[in-house]
């Protein structure tokens, strides 16, 4: 069994010559001396240029930003003021962006490191780098035959457009292996679509017009801040809020009602739910005969199959609870249902789901202002995706890209064999840290030729590559940014020059294509040269416009950084035109069954805990973080200095645990040993422990995570997810 221990680590494993490479040394003080800016009250007042710039992190909240620049130098940031959802407000993460843009930790240059995890790393120049790549993807196209042994792996460390140059490069050359899925909704986007035709959210403004809302397995609080502005402001004008979580969240101590639901058991309180308003007629008839199918097989299902007293056994809510709020639900008009992703982050996760959608449905909650079944949404990213047109040379043999799931990543770049993967290409990804059994990960990148990172700190991806080429922050390039939760579209301005040597991920394609070129004429078909603010303008076209009301790039600065969509796009299904094959809300889908699920929403057992491991150890998203990312900063360092396990007092009992004891956390795949917080919010058999890492500790929350697949996720994806939440350990005092 590996052994991973708690402990502050040599992270830079005493290379002094690194030490300068990554600015901490003398050319580290350079730095705090004349650059890292103070927030002045002259910057806060304004003075000097304001630039418009967009967070590009994966995050409900995607904020426009608006960021003074003084001498060069980013003096002062806020959020802006002409988004409505933005509110002229940043997260506690947003706010830091200075020190993290100028945080002594960037990577700065080129570097190549002789040999992986030695941290014996030689910077290099942007022309060697580009040279040893290139040669690479042309040896191994020779040796076999195709691209195919090279394999990307990029997702959402940021999401501005111009970031699928990465995508792009690696279709220019032929075809190649790609991770493909997402770790974030697979099962849920899979349960909306058979349900709906697709996932798609009403405004989350729109929480203002709701009577009721429930977030179910959400915690907005700290994954979506500027969502609670309306929940809260809802509440005040006396909307109740309900908040069903096995977790007392800080969303949960905002709540009207909070509900205490056993993991992994959601879709048995919704089916009891529903029991109770079709046994009390509270369903809206009109709505379920116009507007779906199935719902005579589905009501046969749940009187045969459900009753709100066996609900209330596999929940562990009680009856009276689970029949007050199906009322109150049912009756409340609209009532508004928020499903977060943590929620589905178990083996029937989707199936969880679909028992929500339907609750929504039978009460004619779907389309209407202020109602919906709100999950994501993806109308509003129309954009053309210009950065990945270019095709693969001429005379590319071979019938496609091969494809293995970013989500068990580490095992099937493994068991990939036709061809091998012998090249892996990774940006805007940390796998090591964020994918479930982290050595199987490290154990492909062991099969490597080559590992080439595209970042800017140093992680422990990084740490495991052969080149890491350091990029630019949202700040030192251009972009465009729409959300999948808010219906606006953020422009990103260039406010500073890159730091040091940094590149965009589209000036890296572009280029590593020219190198590709000279080395072997038409060898990639990305463009060698470009203007960024060009490729920005290219995404725009006449559904976009039209959508946006703005033309261009330059219309959308002039307008203050930020535009709303039409109205028409921000109730989801208000024209009850479903995308399903029937055109119809689908209680039964034929979909469902082509994808190997049942094809109504019934429940589905939860995972059974092994005996040996039998405490649920969860490991949702962290406030101060977004996954491995703001890491880097010191002002969230100081109040985030090291990560914890979360125990209940009676199990901290049980095993002889007390506050800030050093605890072993343990299954048969891993372990590590960190501090304990004993605390109530977490039930007695669960331990929470949140994802992301901690700066020089060697920690990651999914050191005892398999790769247990969710559900679902292969119909909207085109792969499923990972059961994140369905994690079994046993604890003890170390
Ligand atoms: N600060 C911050 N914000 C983020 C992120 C981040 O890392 N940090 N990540 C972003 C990304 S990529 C994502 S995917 C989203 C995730 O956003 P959320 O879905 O809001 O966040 P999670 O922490 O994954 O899970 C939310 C809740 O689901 C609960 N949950 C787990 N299992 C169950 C269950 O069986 N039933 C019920 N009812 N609840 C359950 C957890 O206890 C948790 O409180 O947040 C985005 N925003
Ligand atoms: N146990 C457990 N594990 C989880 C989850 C969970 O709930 N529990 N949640 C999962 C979810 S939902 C997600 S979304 C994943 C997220 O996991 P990742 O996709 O790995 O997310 P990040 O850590 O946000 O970003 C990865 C890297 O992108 C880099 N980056 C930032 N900007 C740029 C850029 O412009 N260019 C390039 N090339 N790189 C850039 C960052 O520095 C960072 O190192 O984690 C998953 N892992
Ligand atoms: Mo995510």
């Amino acid at each position: 069994m590996l052994k991973e221990t708690f402990s502050r680590r040599n992270f830079i494993k005493g290379s002094a010559a690194l030490g300068s490479l990554l600015g901490i040394g003398a050319a580290g003080k350079q730095i705090s001396n004349g650059l890292i800016p103070k927030a002045s009250a002259e910057a806060a007042a304004g003075k000097g240029e304001t630039f418009y710039n967009a967070c590009p992190r994966n995050c409900y909240d995607t904020c426009s930003i608006e960021t003074t620049v003084k001498d060069g130098a980013i003096t002062f940031i806020t959020g802006n003021k002409n988004n409505t959802y933005t509110k002229g407000r940043l997260c506690v993460k947003g706010n830091t962006y200075p020190r993290v843009i100028y945080s002594p930790d960037r990577i700065k240059y080129p570097m190549r490191q002789k040999g992986r995890g030695t941290g014996n790393w030689e910077r290099i120049s942007w022309d060697e780098a580009y040279d040893i790549i290139a040669k690479k993807i042309l040896d191994i196209k020779k040796e076999y035959g195709s691209t195919l042994p090279i394999c990307l792996n990029k997702y959402s460390g940021n999401f501005n457009i111009l970031n699928y140059a990465s995508e792009g490069m690696l279709s220019s050359i032929g075809y190649t292996t790609r991770a493909q899925g997402t770790p974030c909704d697979p099962a849920g986007s899979d349960a909306q679509a058979f349900d709906m035709g697709t996932a798609w959210n009403n405004d989350p403004e729109q929480f203002l017009d709701a009577d009721y809302i429930i977030l179910w397995g959400a915690n907005p609080a700290w994954t979506s801040a500027h969502s609670m502005h309306f929940i809260t402001e809802a509440k005040e004008k006396g909307t109740k809020l309900v908040v069903i979580d096995p977790l007392i969240t800080q969303t949960a101590s905002k709540a009207d009602e909070y509900i205490q639901v056993n993991a992994s058991t959601d879709g048995a309180l919704a089916l009891g739910m529903i029991r109770y308003i079709l046994d009390h007629n509270l369903y809206d008839e009109k709505w379920v005969s116009k507007n779906s199918i199935g719902f005579e097989k589905f009501v046969s299902y749940v009187k045969n199959n459900i009753t709100t007293e066996w609900a209330a056994e596999t929940t562990g809510v009680p009856k009276a609870v689970i029949e007050r709020i199906a009322r109150e639900y049912a009756t409340a008009k609209p009532a508004n249902i928020w499903i977060g992703f943590g929620m589905q982050r178990h083996v029937n996760g989707g199936a969880m789901v679909r028992a929500i959608d339907a609750l929504a449905a039978i009460t004619g909650n779907v389309g209407k202002r202020g109602g919906g079944v709100n999950y994501i949404g993806g109308e509003t990213w129309a954009v053309n995706y210009h950065t990945m047109s270019f095709g693969p040379p001429e005379g590319t043999v071979g019938d496609g890209d091969h494809y293995v799931n970013m989500n068990n990543f580490g095992a099937q770049v493994l068991e990939a064999n036709d061809p091998p993967i012998k090249m892996l290409w990774i940006a805007c990804r940390n796998p090591i840290a964020q994918d479930p059994e982290p050595n199987v990960v490290k154990k492909a990148f062991e099969k490597m030729d080559l590992v080439v990172t595209c970042d800017l700190y140093m992680n422990q991806t990084v740490e495991h590559s052969d080149i890491v080429l350091p990029v630019t922050t949202p700040f030192e390039s251009v972009g465009l940014n729409v959300s999948y939760w808010h219906y606006w579209m953020n422009v990103n301005e260039q406010a500073i020059k890159p730091l040091y040597e940094a590149k965009s991920d589209l000036e890296i394609a572009m280029g590593l294509s020219k190198r590709l070129n000279e080395l072997e004429k038409g060898s990639s078909t990305f463009p060698t040269s470009g203007d960024p603010h060009d490729w920005v303008e290219k995404e725009f076209n006449d559904k976009l416009r039209d959508m946006f009301g703005v033309k261009s790039w330059k219309e959308l600065k002039q307008k203050g950084g930020t535009v709303k969509s039409k109205e028409t796009i921000t109730v989801a299904w208000e024209d009850l035109k479903f995308r399903t094959p029937s055109g119809k809300y689908e209680f039964y889908s034929q979909k469902a069954i082509e994808y190997g699920h049942h094809p109504l929403p019934v429940f589905v057992e939860k995972y059974e805990a092994p005996k040996e491991y039998p405490i649920r150890c969860m490991t949702p998203h962290w406030k101060l973080s977004i996954h491995s990312q703001f890491q880097h900063t010191d002002w969230l360092m100081k109040i985030s200095e090291n990560p914890f396990v979360e125990i209940h007092p009676d199990l901290a009992a049980k095993k002889n645990i007390k506050a800030n004891d050093l605890v072993k956390v343990f299954n048969d795949i891993g372990a590590m040993t960190i501090p304990a917080k004993i605390t109530k919010t977490v039930p007695a058999d669960i331990v929470v422990m949140y994802e992301g890492w901690w700066k020089d500790i060697n920690y990651s929350e999914n050191f005892t995570v398999k790769a247990i697949q969710e559900d679902m996720g292969e119909y909207s994806k085109g792969q499923r997810g990972i059961a994140f939440h369905d994690n079994f350990v046993n604890i003890e005092r170390a």
